[in-house]
């Protein structure tokens, strides 16, 4: 047996049962070696797509994802993909080949790479040491890093002694193997100084809003800390947001507002703003979230909760910042006020059953009325030629069914979906920005269909972002995965044609003819429809009630007179 051989098979046995890739000389043997092991092997068209399928894969599951990557112009083609994950802390290992003969073609600085973007280099190094190299990467991966495993070429083909399911440590068992690569242990519960601080602080106040982020979905086999935090929240009368990557944490909680930052609707900007207490959960507060500062009311107290040092006030200044599990500390600050003897929490007293504070039956009211942005009303731009977003997306809302994963490209457009679409839980919003780039929303649909198939997954593109990432239509196709693909299509880049605009600047480059998109999807074995007024969603409708034998591609020709007004927003931060 080769080395190939065994490194593909060993981490089957550590658990990669479904592996992201392109196939060419230098990861075909690992590749074949994982598929003999009992995992799936999902084929790409391209090496970007191949990696944000595995972080969507894995930001769905909650498990490492997998992708597998030729020596070369294999990983560079990944390494955008490999940034968004790094930058979302999302467990990853990319097996990555690599030519170590310095004059080769292929060759290229791969520790280089993985450091550049802020993921883990890592590296098979001899027969001898190869199944515990894989062993490290794959658990360095679990602990929420990007991991890029270099496997030279030479010791890939070099015969390997011993046997791939007894493990990297030797000697040990196939389940002392598998035992080994389970998920660190969690940080132990947040110290008691901690949980007390937290407690007095929540006693002190009187309109707290929880933002729960990332750090609060569940991973690994955790479930979502949404159960804690809910009942904490129930014992302080605090009212809960998320931020983007979170979306659909609390959906049903009648104190829900939803996204917090660009996309808060009017209500639940108000009332974020309106806090006197922010805690965030698991979530930077960074510019996004708390709208450069303009959420944070004056004299508003800010808290943290991380199981990560470092992100503790790395955005902006918090008053108190506390290192934890995001569940277990809910859990403990519960406990400490539900506990209290010397008397309730000052907001929660009921009156007539209900809760003072943020929970009066008003404000109730008012989010059951209006924290919906489709809710809020609007001008409808349509003209007959051109559909307005705003009023495609909430028709969109009315006819998909509710059990949906919603996947989001980047640019102006991409504040329509994820605002007036809703989603069952967090894990039906698969939000791949942390790198800001567009083009990856397809890819990132089909990895987190790849791990729903149970939901149907609607990707939600602009016209730039779908021809940036279009090879992936033929994955759909070949996948027989049932998606929706809805491209915003206004012709043009028009988040820059957006920025650039108001100031007279030519805007040839930003502006493109019309493209016929619902033919290029049928091209590649999709039902196209193009789409230009309500009346033309018929054939949408036809599809959901149908087998959905195809993929259906909706080019949806939409208004686009004006920029949006959560792009406003991010022009602040470039
Ligand atoms: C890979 C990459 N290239 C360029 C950009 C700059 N950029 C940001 S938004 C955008 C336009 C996207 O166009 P489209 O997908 O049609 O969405 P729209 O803004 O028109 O709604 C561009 C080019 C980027 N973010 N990422
Ligand atoms: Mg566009």
């Amino acid at each position: 047996m080769r080395v190939a051989e065994a490194v593909g098979q060993g981490l089957a046995k550590l658990g990669a049962d479904t592996v992201f890739g392109v196939v060419g000389s230098g990861n075909f043997h690992v590749t074949n070696a994982l598929i003999a092991g009992g995992a799936r092997f999902v084929a790409a068209r391209h090496e970007g797509g191949a990696t944000v399928m595995a972080d969507a894969w894995a930001r769905t599951t909650g498990r490492p994802g997998v992708v597998s990557v030729h020596q070369g112009p294999g990983l560079t083609n990944a390494m955008t993909g490999i940034a968004e994950a790094a930058k979302s802390r999302t467990p990853l290992l990319v097996l990555a080949a690599e030519a170590p003969e310095i004059r080769s073609n292929f060759h290229v600085d791969v520790a280089g790479l993985a450091a550049a973007v802020g993921a883990v280099g890592e590296r098979i190094y001899s027969p001898a040491s190869a199944l515990a190299d894989v062993q490290r990467a794959y658990t360095t991966a679990l602990g929420r890093r990007t991991v890029i495993l270099a496997l030279p070429l030479n010791v890939q083909a070099a015969a390997f002694e011993g046997d791939p399911s007894r493990g990297g440590l030797g000697g040990s068992s196939p389940l002392a193997y598998r035992a080994q690569a389970a998920p660190r242990t969690y940080p132990a519960g947040p110290a008691v100084e901690a949980v007390t601080a937290i407690a007095a602080v929540l006693r002190g106040a009187d309109q707290p809003v929880f933002i729960a982020g990332r750090g609060a979905r569940g991973r690994a086999g955790r479930a979502s800390a949404r159960a804690d935090l809910e009942r904490l929240a129930d014992a302080c009368g605090a009212l809960l947001a998320t931020s983007a990557v979170a979306k659909g944490l609390f959906r049903g909680n009648p104190w829900n507002l939803d996204v917090s930052g660009g996309f808060a609707s009017p209500l639940a900007a108000e009332l974020i703003t309106g806090a006197d207490l922010i805690v965030g959960w698991g979530c930077s507060l960074n510019m996004w979230t708390m709208r450069h500062g303009k959420l944070v009311g004056t004299g508003a107290t800010l808290i943290q909760v991380d199981d990560d040092a470092t992100a503790l006030g790395a955005h902006r200044p918090v008053h108190l910042g506390v290192v934890g599990d995001v569940a277990e500390t809910a859990r403990a600050v519960a406990d400490a006020l539900l506990g209290d003897r010397e008397g309730e929490p000052r907001s929660v007293r009921h009156k007539n059953g209900d809760y003072g504070g943020y929970r009066s039956p008003a404000v109730r009211e008012r989010i059951a009325r209006e924290v919906r942005w489709r809710d809020v009303p609007f001008t409808d731009d349509s003209d007959g030629q051109r559909i307005d977003p705003r009023a495609l997306s909430i028709a969109l809302d009315d006819l998909l069914p509710a059990e949906r994963t919603v996947a989001v490209d980047s640019g102006n457009f991409m504040g329509y979906p994820s605002m007036y679409l809703s989603v069952p839980d967090e894990a039906g919003f698969c939000f791949t920005q942390a790198f800001q780039s567009i083009g990856l929303g397809l890819a990132s649909a089909i990895g987190a269909a790849v791990a729903r198939p149970d939901r149907l997954t609607i990707a939600a593109l602009g016209d730039g972002g779908a021809l940036m990432g279009v090879s992936e239509l033929e994955t759909v196709v070949r996948l027989g995965i049932p998606m929706v693909v809805v491209v915003y299509d206004d012709e043009a880049y028009g988040a820059e044609v957006h920025h650039f605009g108001p100031d007279g600047d030519p805007l040839d480059t930003v502006r493109f003819p019309p493209t016929d998109i619902a033919a290029i999807g049928r091209g590649f074995g999709f039902e196209g429809v193009t789409v230009r007024s309500a009346g033309d969603l018929g054939p949408v409708r036809d599809w959901l009630a149908g087998p959905r034998e195809r993929p259906l591609l909706i080019d949806a020709k939409v208004t686009s007179s004006r920029g949006s007004w959560w792009l406003e927003e991010a022009f602040r931060g470039h």
